[in-house]
Parts: structure tokens; sequence; C-alpha cells
């Protein structure tokens, strides 16, 4: 089936935000910024911005009626500054005006006294002077420092990847509108309807029930609006309480990458030990997460960093530590792959260094250390249904990878000025949130008296096609035509308490809370068929049938004749996955309901004249489990792949020390276009059997396939090894062309350029 959506999409038809026919009387906002990164407030003159025509008025921390606080998990994030301000860009008044245009001018007439403090922007600085979000955290199991002992070869050092812009083609925004009695309609680009409506009746001091969010689709989130929409919502919402009028504000592109947080870029260190038949036997590393001002999701990312620290490799000793550091910049949040990708990158690298030392090629270690069924992750958990080395050894005999290697070495002995690149990538990341509560989510079925159905679930659309897989799987679960479904919008009023569509657990959680919704009605219009046709009474296709026999009683009959019976048509069912546990205190427990692997083999060719690379081809064996819907799982699995090659090549996320945003435009911040996508992607889906706890055995994809990107740094770093073996590169991701280029001519020609 394909995406729902795609003809209003292609059609300019789908409705987005800042797509909503806005009421009469809207006023329009724009944050004043701060211009520094950190200082004392010490005071604000508004004047000339109050006297602009078209300003209505000025928002400051002293307006806000309730908390002027909207931090989940620990409650450092102020919504408008008060005291201090702590990055660029914090938001500190905010302008209401009849026009957008109005609202920008005035706001930048703002003027701010503040007095400086010191600028952290370095994890590792902010670390030595104590500025931690939480305290330290260490995942560990076996005896690291005992195990190191009996290694045959320990290799040591440094890895930092960057961060990295979510760039949703959807800009942050809200737009809020009063309703009778102080109530407030709020329409949010956001991936947590829940997160957004406590955030909003948080900062108004009311209560949830006041505050309805609604959510038509997202033009993108990315992990970007999980937390990262609260505050503009919240904005609006306080401007629509104290003004009484409706309030949008949609940003602007380069505000939207000024003012908000990115992936966490974070710096690492990590030791290795080997025995002589490559064997990991002790692994340490010690993460410095950058953070950002405040908490936002930070310890969350740091978890799963943690726990995958290892990717998918069995390592009996293992010692991790986090560090979340607070820094002067905008604070730091989800992002597709919610720290994995970070913790993944730093046993890479170890792997890579250990090959480079002993002068091997990385994937003896990786294939010699792959998990199998039954090991025990390093917090406990024990791999079920473990694909490691099926996906493993499927991707290297369907693409024949000792010919790729062969190919690749011929290839590097007879060029000069161009030399190939191969590393594989196998991953393994776990389904769940890490907070178990986190994991449930309900659906909401009507059945209307004409036979359409109307289904709601917690599922936020953010091109990800859960509509689709949601509409698949009450058309399965029902067996009717998908043309009779329409998908509602994701609404506070439907819908309460759900999750953010995040962790790639959507369409498991709703789809499964619809699933259980759609059972019951099933089992209410079957109550009333049998008692037409007898005990052996079954309805599919849109009909009843009497053991093998259509009765000529189809589904719109079926559904009058309930509805005439007085039966019941709408069901709200709840899913909360089973099974799952965690216990912090000793970081032990089966925190995933499963897990996702896969193998991927990357290839590159340096231009090394120029430090420029094309990404040849990226060949995939992933283990979708059943998909239930090949072409959406694979535009995830082919988009996540591309994000994350331009995480680890170009995507160059710069603040100078004072905290500014360098890369703050798509002129200087590049992200994968057509060019710098792979000139080939193949992906084999892997046959496998599933996870009960996934939807139909459809394993969760969102998330996943967005690691085999960490397959280009290293592949890049093998051909640029290939023309300069003496290069010493450090372990410093993105690998751009200027790095390339600095690597291609480390040692050699450095001395003839002074
Ligand atoms: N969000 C979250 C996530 O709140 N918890 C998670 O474990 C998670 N994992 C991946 C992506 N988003
Ligand atoms: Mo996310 S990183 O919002 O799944």
């Amino acid at each position: 089936m394909k995406n729902i959506d795609s003809y209003s999409h292609v059609r300019g038809e789908s409705l987005y935000l800042d797509d909503l026919p806005v009421v009469q009387g809207t006023l329009y906002a724009c944050v004043f910024g701060s211009p520094v990164a950190h200082g004392h407030l010490r005071s604000l003159d508004l004047t000339d911005a109050q006297n602009t025509p078209g300003v209505v008025r000025i928002l400051t921390a002293h307006d806000i009626p309730g908390e002027n606080q909207i931090g989940g998990i620990i409650p450092d994030e102020v919504l408008l500054a008060d005291e201090t301000v702590d990055f660029q860009g914090m938001p500190i008044a905010l302008v209401l005006a009849e026009t957008e245009e109005i609202a920008r001018l005035a706001a930048a007439k703002i003027r701010a006294e503040i007095g400086p403090l010191p600028v952290v922007t370095d994890p590792r600085e902010a670390a030595v002077l104590g500025h931690l979000i939480v305290p330290p955290r260490t995942f560990q199991t076996g005896d690291a420092d005992a195990a190191f002992a009996h290694c045959d070869s320990i290799f040591e050092g440094l890895a930092d990847s960057g961060g990295q812009e979510h760039l949703y083609l959807e800009t942050q925004g809200a737009y809020a509108v009063p309703l009778e009695n102080g109530n407030i309609r709020l329409f949010s680009s956001t991936q947590g309807p829940t997160a957004v409506q406590r955030a909003v009746a948080r900062v108004l001091g009311v209560g949830m029930h006041k505050i309805e969010i609604d959510v038509t689709r997202l033009g993108g989130g990315f992990g970007g609006k999980e937390d990262g929409a609260n505050l503009w919502a919240a904005l609006v919402a306080l401007a629509t309480h104290c003004l009484r009028r409706p309030v949008k504000y949609v940003l602007h592109r380069m505000e939207d990458l000024r003012m908000t947080g990115k992936r966490h870029p974070y710096s690492s260190d990590f030791k290795i030990g080997l025995t002589k038949d490559l064997k990991i036997r002790a692994y340490t590393a010690t993460f410095y997460q950058d953070a950002g001002a405040s908490a936002d999701l930070s310890p969350a990312v740091l978890e799963r960093s943690l726990f995958h620290a290892n990717n998918t490799y069995f390592i009996p000793n293992l010692r991790v530590t986090g560090y979340s550091c607070r820094t002067n910049l905008p604070s730091n949040t989800a992002f597709r792959g919610f720290g994995g990708p970070q913790g993944m990158f730093v046993i890479e690298s170890a792997i890579a260094k250990a090959a480079e030392e002993l002068g091997i090629r990385a994937t003896d270690i990786q294939q010699a250390n792959l998990l199998h069924e039954g090991d025990a992750f390093h917090y406990g958990q024990i791999a079920e249904g473990c694909e490691a080395e099926h996906c493993w050894t499927d991707a290297a005999d369907r693409y024949d990878l000792p010919r790729l290697q062969r190919e690749v070495d011929a290839f590097n002995s007879g060029n000069q000025h161009h030399k190939k690149g191969l590393a594989v990538m196998p991953i393994c990341f776990g389904i769940s949130f890490t907070k178990k509560w986190m994991n449930q989510a309900s659906a909401l079925v009507h059945l209307y008296t004409d036979g359409s159905i109307g289904i709601s679930t917690g599922a936020v659309e953010m091109g990800q096609c859960v509509n689709t897989k949601m509409v698949q799987v009450a058309a399965r679960c029902l067996s009717v035509n998908p043309a009779r479904i329409k998908i509602e919008t994701t609404n506070t009023t439907r819908i309460a308490n759900t999750s953010p569509s995040a962790a790639s657990a959507t369409s498991d959680l709703n789809g499964k809370a619809l699933q259980l919704a759609c059972e019951t009605l099933m089992e209410r219009l079957l109550t009333v068929a049998r008692g037409k046709f007898g005990p052996t009474t079954s309805l599919r296709d849109e009909q009843v049938y009497q053991n093998d026999t259509p009765t000529g009683l189809f589904w719109n009959e079926l559904i009058l004749e309930a509805y005439q019976q007085r039966v019941n048509l709408s069901e709200h069912a709840h899913y909360a996955t089973p099974g799952i546990h965690y216990d912090p205190t000793i970081e032990k427990g089966h925190p995933f309901a499963y897990h996702v692997y896969g193998t991927a083999i990357i290839g590159v060719t340096v231009d090394c004249r120029r430090g420029t690379y094309t990404v040849d081809s990226v060949k995939v064996t992933h283990d979708f489990g059943q998909s239930m819907n090949t072409i959406v799982d694979r535009g995830q699995a082919e988009g996540a792949i591309v994000q994350g090659l331009g995480w680890m090549t170009m995507e160059d996320l710069r603040y100078n020390t004072d905290g500014r945003l360098l890369s703050n435009a798509l002129s200087n911040y590049k992200i994968p276009d057509i060019y710098s996508a792979p000139k080939e992607l193949d992906i084999h889906f892997l046959e496998t059997v599933g996870s009960e706890w996934a939807i139909f055995r459809s394993k969760a994809v969102g998330e996943p396939p967005l690691m085999y990107g960490i397959g280009a740094y290293f592949a890049l770093r093998n051909a640029v090894r290939a023309f300069n073996p003496q290069a010493e590169l450090p372990f410093d991701a993105p690998m751009t062309p200027e790095k390339v280029l600095l690597g291609l001519y480390a040692r050699e020609t450095q001395p003839s350029l002074v």
C-alpha cells in the first residue's frame, strides 16, 4: 500500500501547520533572543519596539502566570530568560504584532543589557568545571580492568563525533486559538502532543484539560520536535492567554537553525583489548556529551549511548561511563538514533584503531565478535532472535564481500590519484523507549452507521507514513477495504497521555493499541452475525461467511444491524509493552522489547588531488522482520542511510568560542543532496520471523538504518590510508573533504607547505 498522503502531497493539498486557515484577529509572534551566550540579564529596553506601529504587546518572563519552566526531565529550562541568559538565541522577550513582518522588525529593535559571564562550548571543559546536567552513569559487565591484563593487544584513543541539524523541511511553529472559559486550542508541529499540552498547562498555571493540542502532520521531525516543539507552543499559548487573541509563530529557517538544539556532539575516550584470535576481551569508554544549556532529553540520550556502546558485538568485560555536560549552546536534543549512533561510533573507532595498528582488516575483528543468540548484553538483557551473524553472512555472501575487497585493492594499486575505500557496518538497535512508562499507547475507533470508519491514535505523522500503517492495521483487523477508513488528526482530546512519536516505536505501540480496539469491535460484530447464522460464522473481505460459504450479508448491513441492536460501535483501547523492565540502581534489566539488526557494506572513492569523494555504494542486508509495508520501510531505510551519511561526512556543525552558530544557513551547512547520495543503494529484506512485540511482526524501522552511515566514515578513512599509509588520522567525524585533504597529505607535504 502506498503512502495514503501521496496524492494530496503531490497536489500541494496536504495541510501542515502553516497551511491552516488563520482566524480573523490572529497576531504574529517573534522572539527576541539573547545576543550573547552567557550573562546576567540586567535590563531590557523595549521602547523602540513598543512604539513600532502594529506592535500590540511585548511579553517577558514577568508576564508568565504559572511556572517559568519547561524542563521535562529536570526543571532547568526557563521559557523566557529572567536572571541569566545561557545560550545565544535564548528567548528573552516575545513581540506580538499585527503582521509577521512587524513582529520581526520590532524584535530587532529590542536592546538588552547583559553582564558577561564565561562561555563554555566544549563538553570536556564543562566536565572539568563540574558543570554536569546529572551525575555520571556507568554501565558495566565483567571486570574490564582485570581483563585487560589477559589481552594480547590493547589500544587506546579518542573519538569525537559532531552535532547534526535536524533540518526538517517544516520549521518549528505553533498556532494558538482562544476558546471560551480560558480554554485554548493549539495547533503544533510536534512529535509529542502531550508533552506540549503539559508544558503549556504548566506555564499558564492551568489544568491540562483546558489545553487541546491538534496535529495534522509534520514536515519532518527527526527527534527535533520530540521535546523541541514545547517552547514555541508555550510561547504562543502564553500570548493567547494574555491577550485572548489567536497567535501564530512559525520560525524562519535561520531562527530555527540558531535557536534550536541539535544532535549532541560527543567527545570520547576508549580503550580496547583483544586476544590473539581477535576476540574483544575488554572495552572501556568515557563519553562526554555536549548537552547544551539545559537538560532537555540529554540524560535519556546519554543512557541510550551507554546501552548501545557495544553496537552488535559480544564483549564480556565492558565498562562505559557517560557525562552529560552543560555548555552555553542551545539545548541539544533527540535526533534519530537518540545517542545510539554516538556510542556506536566510539566502538567502531576502537575496532578501526586496533585493525590499523595490527595491520589487518577491521572486518576480521568485527566478524569475530558478533553477538550470538543467548549472549548477554552488558545491561543484562539476553539476545533473543539475534540476527547479527545472519545479517553479516547474508550481506557478505549476497554482495560477495571478498570480491568487493579485491576490487578495491586492485583499483588502489592501479590508480594514483583516486583511491577507493570499503567498510562494513553491522548494527544492533534496541526497540522501546528506555523509560519503561513511555511504552504505552492508545487508539480510538468509530464505526459509523454507513459502514465508514474513523480511527485515532497517539501517532504523529511526520513523513514516516505511520498513518498509512495505521490504516493498514485497521483494514487488516476489520477485514475491510482501506478506502473506508479515515485517519483523524492526532488530538489530545481524543487520545490522551500520548508518548511522543519517537524511538522508532510509534507503529508498534499505536498499531498494537489499534489492533486491540479493532479486535474488540470485531468480536462485537461477530456476536451479531452469529446470532443470525450460528457459531461457525466469520467475517472477511467485508462479508459474513457461514463456514466457508458467503452469506450475502455485507459489512454495511452488518454495521447497521449491530447499531439497531444497540451494540457499541466505538472502542478505545490501550496497549503497554509487556515484559520490559530496568533497574537503574544496578543498571541491569530487559529494557528493550526486541532488537533490530543489519549489516551494510559501504564503498567510497576519494579524489586524492581535491579531497572530494563520492559514496559509490551502500549494500545492505537488514532485518525488517515481516515488513508490513516494503515501500514505506525501504523509504525509511534509504532516508536514514542518507541522513547517517550526512552526519558522518559533510554536515559540519560549528559554533565559535563565543557560542555563536557559524554554520547558520544552508549556504554553510551542507546536507546530502541527490548528488551526494550513494550512486548505488541496495537494500535486501532479510527473511526472518520478526518479533511478536512488533506490530504484525514488522520490526521498527525509523532509526536503526541511520547507523549504517557510520560505515562511510571508516570507508573514507580506509581510502585516505590507501593513499597515505602514514597518515595519522584522528577519529573526528564528520569526515569533510577538508579533513580528507589534510589526511591525504599529512606528514608528506606539510613540511613543504611551511
Ligand atoms: N526518545 C525517548 C527516544 O524519549 N526515549 C528513547 O528511548 C528514545 N529512543 C530513541 C529515540 N527517541
Ligand atoms: Mo526520536 S530521536 O524523536 O525517535
